[in-house]
């Protein structure tokens, strides 16, 4: 009878989410509509009416593939494909050195500027004739190239006398799965992991393909495919077959295949009794794997290491350290030129420092000793992709080796894929953050590019919010920050602005009077979730385990840094982690005038304050009112923003279907009812401790705080089911 009920919510569940997601979602950013706008569409087909392009490799099948796509869906026409240039080719697609003789020394200075990655899009007269030319030094800036081309026209850009030379900033573009083998995806909330391992090798799902497109459309070029909490069989020959299979899809879209390696690999698979990097057996057992690797994939990218954090195993279990474990595996992979990317997550329950500076602590004796193929992975805040963080200390203190910045694109403390929250303003407002470390001006995005210390391999990865959803990502506008993730990888330095206003045109459309309302409502989401979250600096108060919802009394985990209470110290006295001078001494991992800035009350930027500071409760912000009721009041208004976000989708209602419009209507819904309980239940606990009662402008909580307490959600994705 249980198990009937269980199956009766499960075939509701399935119909809900076939109802509530929109088919044409899965087409992402590259829906390719048509063009209603009749000289546009005239001025485009005469462009595109006859495509010079070779169809050898697979990367240019690819190029003449997604052009045979999409300009009849924009163009309701076809247009004629050619194998080298003719005195017919309106659009010429091919590498420099294979261009026409006559036609290089218009480009030459171009290309000269490109790297391996970059292209050029350029409208010129040859021969008396308009032509546009997409031209590259490899094959893979053509698809890059191609794809900007096509994106241009989905803008409604004008292409007569386009110039556009561009290359990407960053080399390693990275998403980075946390999907298990049994096809969970930890922290994923958009259903399951998209690699179907018992179909694998034989099938190749048609996803797989889309995935790679929608990757390749916004330069990714790199995917680890497994979750950094590793299992050491997709080490395996089974496994490995399928990861070719994979690798020779994404291949064709220029993008390579990592792995996660468990670092007890050779124990767990290899039948050796220790895993010790300085092991000789340890030593032979990786270099035979990644001989073995290669063997089938020849353009493996490398691994991704989770060593001594959270449990996994490392170096540590043996005595030695990171730089033994990481150069050990990097020894491994060299001779096939494969990167390890070794993360800097770690924080130890044997150690009572505070948190937010132990991986610090521990990596700067490292500085220049890693091998030239390894990276070294940080998150982009020192305690763990909450709402918001300052950035880790370790961007600019290490100089001399590189350094990947790892934001998370799922939204483990974001509200889920429920909450519409725009993240390439978190993620910009970290990059465009000065770290001081070689004077003003070094960002932590120049850390990051290489161009601050002249890092030998740059990266930047994203953790995936992708999944079996019909939409790829559970909520429509998370595709926004897949898209957005993408985007910044290859350019750093675009605005979150720009992405949002592109995001919009490409996935819904191109009506100024839809854009302008709905990317401002974008804009602002990230600071609305800070709001009814974590405002003003609080962190890490989210409920035990699974983290949806608010827990900020939760004190009983078994190590102090999972508690709530460890990061938010409210006392009848105020609230706040002293992480000044006369507190944790965090700041002292800053550059100095970071130091100065965060140690002074009055001169940190107050979205940070109770991240550095423990408050009296009546101490005086700068807008004057006293901190209970400035906390209270920053509640109040991330529940306001939300309501505005929902008045501004309703008058946008015209503007899209009936069902997009209901799908985040109804999304909207639960994140004002959830932003509602955050408030709540963070002001009645908080309130223990102040005594002080809420501001007027503050709505009355709708129930008591043992009801908050009570609560529990063994439902909650992205962990495994607790149903205990
Ligand atoms: C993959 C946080 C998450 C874990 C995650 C870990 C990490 O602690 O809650 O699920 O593990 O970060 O980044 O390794």
């Amino acid at each position: 009878m249980k198990q009937k009920n269980v199956l009766v919510l499960f075939f509701f569940l399935m119909i809900t989410v076939a109802q509530s997601q929109h088919v044409s979602d899965y087409d992402l950013w590259l829906k390719y509509n048509l063009i209603d706008n009749s000289e546009l569409s005239d001025s485009y087909s005469k462009i595109t009416n006859s495509i010079s392009i070779s169809s050898k490799s697979e990367v240019l099948k690819n190029v003449k593939k997604e052009l045979t796509l999409a300009l009849p869906k924009m163009l309701n026409n076809k247009s004629k494909f050619q194998n080298g240039f003719t005195d017919e080719t309106t659009l010429l697609i091919d590498t420099f050195k294979n261009l026409p003789t006559d036609l290089k020394p218009k480009i030459q200075k171009s290309i000269d500027s490109v790297n391996g990655e970059g292209f050029i899009i350029k409208f010129l007269t040859f021969k008396n004739k308009p032509l546009i030319i997409i031209t590259a030094k490899k094959e893979v800036g053509l698809l890059y190239g191609t794809f900007r081309l096509l994106e241009f026209m989905q803008l409604h850009k004008p292409l007569t006398g386009i110039d556009v030379v561009d290359s990407p900033k960053i080399q390693l573009r990275m998403l980075n799965h946390w999907d298990n083998l049994d096809r969970s995806v930890e922290r994923g909330y958009a259903g399951f992991s998209l690699w179907n391992w018992q179909k694998l090798p034989e099938h190749i799902d048609e996803r797989y393909i889309d995935y790679a497109r929608a990757n390749a459309s916004i330069g990714i070029n790199a995917t680890v495919l497994t979750n950094v909490n590793a299992n050491a069989l997709v080490l395996t020959p089974m496994y490995l077959e399928k990861i070719e299979a994979l690798a020779n899809v994404f291949r064709g879209y220029g993008i390579k295949v990592y792995l996660t390696a468990r670092f007890s690999a050779p124990i767990e698979i290899g039948n050796l009794e220790t895993a010790d990097p300085l092991d000789s057996e340890v030593q032979k057992w990786w270099a035979n794997k990644a001989s073995e690797i290669y063997k089938r994939i020849p353009d493996f990218g490398g691994f991704l290491v989770k060593a001594n954090s959270e449990g996994q195993p490392g170096p540590q279990n043996y005595g030695r350290n990171h730089v033994d474990g990481a150069n050990m595996m990097a020894t491994a992979l060299e001779p096939f030129g494969g990167n390890i990317i070794w993360r800097a997550f770690v924080y130890s329950e044997h150690d009572d420092t505070d948190r937010a500076k132990q991986a610090y602590n521990e990596f700067l004796p490292y500085d220049g000793k890693f091998k030239d193929n390894v990276v070294v992975q940080v998150k982009n805040g020192p305690i763990d992709f909450q709402p918001r963080e300052p950035f880790h200390p370790m961007f600019g203190a290490l100089k001399k080796t590189p350094l990947a910045i790892e934001f998370q694109i799922t939204q483990e403390y974001l509200g889920f894929s429920s909450h519409l929250v725009f993240l390439p303003k978190l993620f910009e407002e970290i990059l465009d953050t000065d770290t001081y470390q070689k004077g003003e001006g070094s960002t932590v995005a120049r850390v990051i590019d290489g161009s601050l210390y002249g890092n030998k391999i740059t990266a930047l990865a994203g953790v995936s919010n992708i999944g079996t959803d019909i939409n790829w990502t559970g909520h429509p506008f998370a595709q926004a920050n897949w898209y957005g993730f993408g985007r910044l990888a290859w350019d750093p330095y675009i605005s979150s602005d720009q992405i949002a206003e592109e995001w919009l045109r490409l996935t819904y459309n191109t009506d100024i009077a839809f854009v302008e309302p709905v990317k401002k409502m974008m804009l602002s989401s990230h600071e609305a979730v800070v709001n009814y979250m974590n405002p003003l600096g609080l962190h890490h108060i989210f409920d035990t385990g699974h983290h949806y919802g608010p827990g900020p009394w939760v004190d009983n985990l078994g190590r102090p840094d999972w508690n709530p209470v460890y990061y938010h110290k409210a006392d009848t006295e105020g609230i706040g982690f002293d992480r000044t001078t006369s507190g944790s001494n965090a700041t002292e991992q800053y550059a100095p005038h970071v130091q100065d800035m965060y140690n002074d009350v009055t001169a940190i930027p107050e979205e940070y304050l109770l991240w550095f500071h423990h408050l009296s409760w009546n101490y005086k912000l700068k807008n004057g009112e006293i901190l209970w009721n400035a906390i209270a009041l920053k509640y109040q208004e991330g529940v306001d923003q939300v309501k505005t976000m929902i008045k501004t989708w309703d008058a946008s209602k015209s503007y899209v279907s009936e069902q997009e419009y209901n799908d985040v209507k109804m999304l909207l819904q639960i994140q004002l009812k959830e932003a509602q309980w955050w408030r709540d239940a963070c002001l009645l606990y908080f309130q223990t401790f102040s005594k002080l009662p809420l501001p007027d402008k503050v709505e009355k909580p709708a129930h008591n705080l043992e009801y908050y307490k009570s609560l529990r959600f063994p439902f909650a994705p992205g962990i495994k089911p607790q149903w205990d």
